[in-house]
């Protein structure tokens, strides 16, 4: 690639599709993009927010790729957001950091022995972009303010150009067949069912605002270690795609992490008002037009587990060939302190022989999506004890937990057995008879969705959710974030 491309940093608004990768010098690149954006287009119209299409949103648009000032803030109808394609910089001399080829240059061109494998990742990784906004679609009906209905925007308006940089990858990499997997990312859909969406969690429903914010939270963490790993890729325009995707995963997290906290500070706040100390009076706190705290706990249960899901079998030929091959890497790989290699290295995998949970080592290299999990798992704690301490503030006795590793999986080391969420493996007639103990029935949904009125004036809050601390881009909480002509 020309050194004309390393220098670009700032982004070309002068063309139809924003870029830092010199597109206006890529004849064959720019005409199967130009094509491939209406389709874009009809599919965001047809299965992205509903009825969205004239409303002025106070977005966020990537106008570079330096940290330290990459985007600027304005309204803007979302039919009409410069969705553009955006690289991290190259960084000279790159080297492939793991695997057989560790130390050989990073690749710029796709490796031909390894191109199923990476065609196969790309096309993962980009199918769950569009799959999440035709999960929430539907949720600007019900949006609890004009704040979260422009942040539920901002997370899909980035979703769709996540999905632009694999196509991008797809389309400029992989020839005929990369245009082929480009036409199919928008003929999927999510929970369809001849062509549903490639991943499980991606099929599920995102039915109301506490989803979303568990979505964000749970799932959009999965993107998080997912990406990282690919950022560790040999195959450097990938590695540099997700470099810069991550930047903007991690309001995605903020969005949740802050969402359920505010549905928390406002039970809780409920609670005190009305001088319940009770946390397991569901009852009493329903009365209150809150959220009680075992029903967030019930979706907390959910949104993990199905997550867990995401990272496959906990043991995986697949993961120890993408490693060792030099395409997909470890969480934070390059702080990762052994050979990078991995041939005789063991790592610790929990499973379930003869019907007690145990422990056994297995080689590594097989165990890289264990592992990873393992990492997640880690990275999730974080923010469920960011939410214990608002509940310890308000002086309420509960404390939200994310459930065991085995718990609801469909996927992996714990697909064939019942544990609870606490880690204990029991009966599937003992599962039956207390599965909603632990996951929403439909009579906690119902209630949910009862709950789901929409405010669309300025500064107004939904009952069940209080206010923002700060409001984005340093505007007020009573900014017009969404004008509705
Ligand atoms: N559902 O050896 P296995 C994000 C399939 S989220 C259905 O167990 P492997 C985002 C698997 O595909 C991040 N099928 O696992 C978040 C394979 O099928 P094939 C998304 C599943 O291959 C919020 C077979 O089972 N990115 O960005 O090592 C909003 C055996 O596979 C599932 C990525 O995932 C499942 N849960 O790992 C928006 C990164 N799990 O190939 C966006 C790219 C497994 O035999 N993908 N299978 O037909 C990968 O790294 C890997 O494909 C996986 C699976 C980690 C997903
Ligand atoms: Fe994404
Ligand atoms: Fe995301």
């Amino acid at each position: 690639m020309s050194s004309v491309e390393d220098a670009i940093v700032e982004v070309n608004y002068d063309e139809l599709i924003p870029n830092n990768v010199d597109l206006a010098n890529d004849a064959r690149l720019k005409k199967a993009l130009e094509s491939w954006h209406p389709k874009y287009i009809d599919w965001w119209n047809e299965a992205g927010p509903e009825d969205t299409q004239e409303l002025e949103v106070y977005l966020r648009t990537a106008v570079g790729v330096d940290p330290k000032g990459w985007a600027k803030f304005g309204h803007v109808k979302m039919p009409e957001y410069r969705w553009g394609i955006l690289l991290a910089p190259k960084e000279e001399g790159r080297t492939i950091p793991f695997g057989k080829h560790k130390g050989e240059p990073a690749w710029q061109e796709v490796p031909g022995e390894y191109r199923a494998m990476l065609r196969r990742l790309i096309v993962v990784q980009g199918d769950t972009e569009p799959a999440s906004v035709e999960q929430q679609r539907y949720l600007s009906k019900t949006a609890p303010s004009l704040y979260d209905m422009r942040n539920l925007f901002q997370v899909n308006v980035e979703e769709g150009r996540h999905l632009w940089a694999m196509v991008y990858l797809l389309v400029k990499y992989f020839g005929r067949d990369g245009r082929e997997e480009a036409e199919a990312m928008l003929e999927r859909r999510s929970a369809n069912e001849d062509k549903p969406r490639i991943l499980g969690a991606f099929n599920e429903e995102t039915p109301d605002w506490l989803s979303f914010f568990m979505f964000t939270y749970f799932t959009d963490r999965d993107g998080k270690m997912q990406l990282e790993s690919l950022a560790q890729s040999g195959f450097d325009p990938l590695s540099r795609s997700c470099r810069f995707m991550l930047t903007e995963e991690a309001h995605h997290m903020f969005v949740g992490e802050t969402g359920v906290g505010r549905v928390i500070q406002r039970t809780c706040d409920a609670m005190n008002e009305a001088g319940i100390t009770d946390a397991n009076d569901i009852e009493a706190v329903r009365k209150l037009g809150v959220i009680d705290l075992p029903t967030l706990q019930k979706k907390v249960n959910f949104h993990a587990s199905v997550t867990y899901d995401l990272f496959g079998a906990e043991v995986s030929t697949n993961a120890a060939a993408a490693f060792t091959a030099g395409i997909k890497g470890r969480f934070n790989e390059n702080k990762l302190d052994d050979d990078h290699v991995l041939t005789d290295a063991v790592y610790s995998v929990d499973r379930i022989v003869d019907g007690k949970l145990v422990v056994e080592e297995e080689p590594a290299l097989n165990a890289i999506n264990g592992r990873l999990l393992d990492d997640y798992i880690k990275d999730a704690t974080g923010g469920v004890g960011r939410w214990n301490k608002i509940i310890q503030k308000s002086g309420i006795d509960f404390e939200l937990k994310l459930p065991h590793k085995g718990f609801n999986r469909k996927i992996g080391e714990f697909s064939e057995n019942s544990v609870t969420p606490t880690g204990e493996v029991i009966s599937e007639s003992e599962w039956s008879s207390n599965e909603y103990e632990w996951l929403c029935s439909e009579a906690d949904g119902d209630y949910i969705n009862s709950l789901m009125v929409a405010c669309r004036e300025k500064g107004q809050y939904a009952g069940w959710i209080a206010e923002p601390r700060v409001g984005i881009n340093n505007q007020s909480s009573d900014f017009e974030y969404v004008k509705i002509n």
